[in-house]
């Protein structure tokens, strides 16, 4: 019986990367895996388990706690993970299966980017000759989905939104707070967003589209950070594509090398 688990982590990528590997290698669950794109549809949930050293052994505890597992000396702590279809560009348009598959991901608090780091997969999820496609450009183009998922969520109705905080006085934190409720956002991450941009103070009929996109990119990183799985790193293509993303990104992700498929095997 897998324990309960209160954090939710979404698996996100373009389709065909190897999310649902990951997914079944990490939570044990037989899940189906095909070389093209949108094998996935409806999200596979699981319970996956993080092992940390337990404190058993420094403090002498003996019980297991009700919320993990002890065994050994190691403490497994379980995480709920949601794989989800793959995302191509465009889907908070509605592209591919858009955004009904972003709505599956409101409760993550944390996403893992799986990544194809051989480039042996073009946009939108197609197999290609390895060291054809570059990583990076992935890297960019999710969060930027995410972002304007986001973004439309917030421009949606934005005169009512100006006339409640302008005019009708409004505290703008409740307003924000409210638009982005399901989201799992705190209102300290958006009051932490707003103070960094300097948009705490001006009024939203003054906003730019420049102002809305930088504050909810913010709010993005701070409420939904993101993990990159750096995947098939088993191909021979992927070191070098590693090693440069490592360079280009390494300061505003952790990148972390998998082979999904050596793990499931
Ligand atoms: N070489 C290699 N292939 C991998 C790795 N991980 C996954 N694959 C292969 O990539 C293909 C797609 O894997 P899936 O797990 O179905 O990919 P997905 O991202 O869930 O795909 P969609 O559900 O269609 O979005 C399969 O043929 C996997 O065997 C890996 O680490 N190395
Ligand atoms: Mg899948």
């Amino acid at each position: 019986m897998p324990l309960q688990s209160h954090v939710q982590i979404g698996i996100v990528g373009k389709p065909n990367v190897g999310k649902s590997t990951f997914f079944a290698a990490a939570t044990m669950i037989d899940v189906k895996i095909a070389p093209y794109p949108f094998t996935t549809i409806e999200p596979n949930v699981g319970v996956g388990y993080v092992r940390i050293p337990c404190v058993c052994r420094d403090l002498g505890v003996k019980d297991n706690p009700r919320n993990s597992i002890c065994i050994d000396g190691n403490r497994f702590i379980p995480v709920e993970l949601i794989d989800v279809a793959g995302l191509v560009p465009g889907a908070w348009q509605g592209r591919g299966l858009g955004n009904q598959f972003l709505d599956h991901l409101r409760r993550a608090p944390v996403l893992i980017h799986v990544v194809d780091m051989a480039g042996a997969t073009d946009e939108e999820g197609r197999l290609v000759k390895p060291g054809t496609h570059d990583p990076l450009v992935d890297i960019e183009f999710l969060a930027n989905e995410v972002t304007m998922w986001m973004v439309q969520m917030l421009s949606k109705d934005w005169d009512k939104l100006v006339r409640l905080v302008d005019y009708a006085k409004k505290p703008l934190l409740d307003v924000l707070y409210d638009r982005f409720s399901g989201l799992g956002i705190t209102q300290a991450q958006i009051s932490d967003a707003l103070t960094k941009l300097d948009l705490d103070k001006k009024p939203l009929s003054r906003w730019s589209d420049d102002d809305m996109r930088g504050f909810v990119s913010m709010l993005r990183e701070l409420s939904k950070p993101m993990v990159i799985a750096a995947n098939k790193m088993d191909i021979p293509e992927a070191e070098d594509n590693y090693r440069r993303v490592v360079k280009e990104v390494g300061n505003k992700y952790r990148v972390i090398p998998v082979s999904a498929d050596y793990e499931l095997a």
